[in-house]
């Protein structure tokens, strides 16, 4: 549940002191990555700075993949010795991704709202915020700016996300009630969920249906591992991947407690992403391969091969199923 933490001082004099500043987000950006910078780009401009959207991308999911244009993928350019650096849904720096190294000499600021944040420096983390969007909002608060139609729709863009339209939600009255404030700014749901779930192309059904026929059920069905081969992937193209919706599929199979998903992304490489219900926190499985997230939300970005993967991944599972 949503508690709101005040922003720390020296983080609002940390951006009150500056005039020029980067906005950097996690490598493979995702909704809330993207509406927190945007809005968090919006106040700084409204605060007289001059600001840097950064993102190393790739931007491979098609909710976001309009706003790619107003994102640079280098920091070269910008003058080195007055630029503060805000990191924000991710920390430590490393997970900006490549990019990461050339932001390492700027002051900085990490904005984050994981369970596994390790920020190095200055930070405002909250890990019961649903949203890292939900702390750019505080900072709108914080600096008494009221808030534009389109900051408003990046925030709730990001919130809607990050708790799957609200239904990861417990009777948070926090969050909703940062929701209000976002709607009473002109934030609209309807034109959110159809930007977040509408336009899907005929091939990106053709390759879930592909995924979810492979899945498969262990621990008298607490756990499903699916798989995505690098062949699967290309024949239907890497902008048709729906995570999302594949893991509110299988999340709706009675007593399934977990989901894990391996895919191939490079010859040497697994991306694995975790899902869980209630009692099972994913976010140690991934710290296992090097990743990290949520309780009920985690990843990680592994070296190997899937039959070898996912018999490590379904084997760290055993702890919890014991
Ligand atoms: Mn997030």
């Amino acid at each position: 549940m949503y508690t709101r933490l005040p922003v720390p001082q020296r983080i609002l004099d940390f951006i009150g002191e500056g005039s020029l500043f980067l906005i950097a987000g996690h490598r493979e950006p995702d909704e809330d990555c993207v509406g927190s910078q945007l809005a968090l780009g919006e106040l700084l401009e409204r605060l007289g700075k001059k600001v840097t959207l950064l993102s190393e991308g790739p931007w491979e999911r098609a909710e976001i993949v309009s706003f790619r244009e107003r994102f640079k993928d280098t920091a070269d350019g910008c003058d080195r010795r007055n630029t503060r650096l805000i990191v924000v849904d991710c920390s430590p720096l490393e997970r900006v991704g490549k990019l990461g190294d050339a932001l390492a000499e700027f002051p900085v600021v990490f904005i984050d709202h994981h369970k596994t944040a390790a920020p190095t420096g200055l930070s405002y983390i909250n890990p019961t915020a649903p949203a890292a969007t939900l702390l750019v909002l505080m900072l709108w608060e914080a600096f008494g700016q009221p808030l534009t139609m389109e900051a408003a729709e990046h925030m709730l863009f990001g919130l809607c996300a990050d708790t799957g339209f609200f239904r990861h939600l417990d009777a948070d009255a926090e969050t909703l009630a940062d929701a209000q404030k976002l709607a009473g700014a002109g934030a609209s749901l309807k034109k959110i969920f159809a930007a977040v779930n509408g336009d899907r192309t005929f091939n990106s059904r053709k390759l879930l249906g592909t995924v979810l026929a492979k899945a498969e059920s262990y621990y008298d069905g607490r756990l499903i591992v699916c798989t995505e081969e690098r062949e699967e992937t290309e024949r239907f193209g890497r902008e048709n991947r729906d995570s999302d919706m594949l893991y509110q599929l299988l999340q709706s199979v009675g007593g399934v407690e977990a989901i894990a998903v391996v895919r191939q992304d490079t010859p040497e490489k697994c991306a694995i992403g975790l899902r869980s219900k209630d009692a099972v926190d994913v976010s140690k499985i991934a710290a296992v391969f090097g990743g990290g997230g949520h309780k009920n939300a985690a990843g990680a970005s592994a070296e190997g091969l899937i039959p070898e993967l996912k018999a490590r991944v379904i084997a760290q599972f055993g702890e919890c199923f014991r």
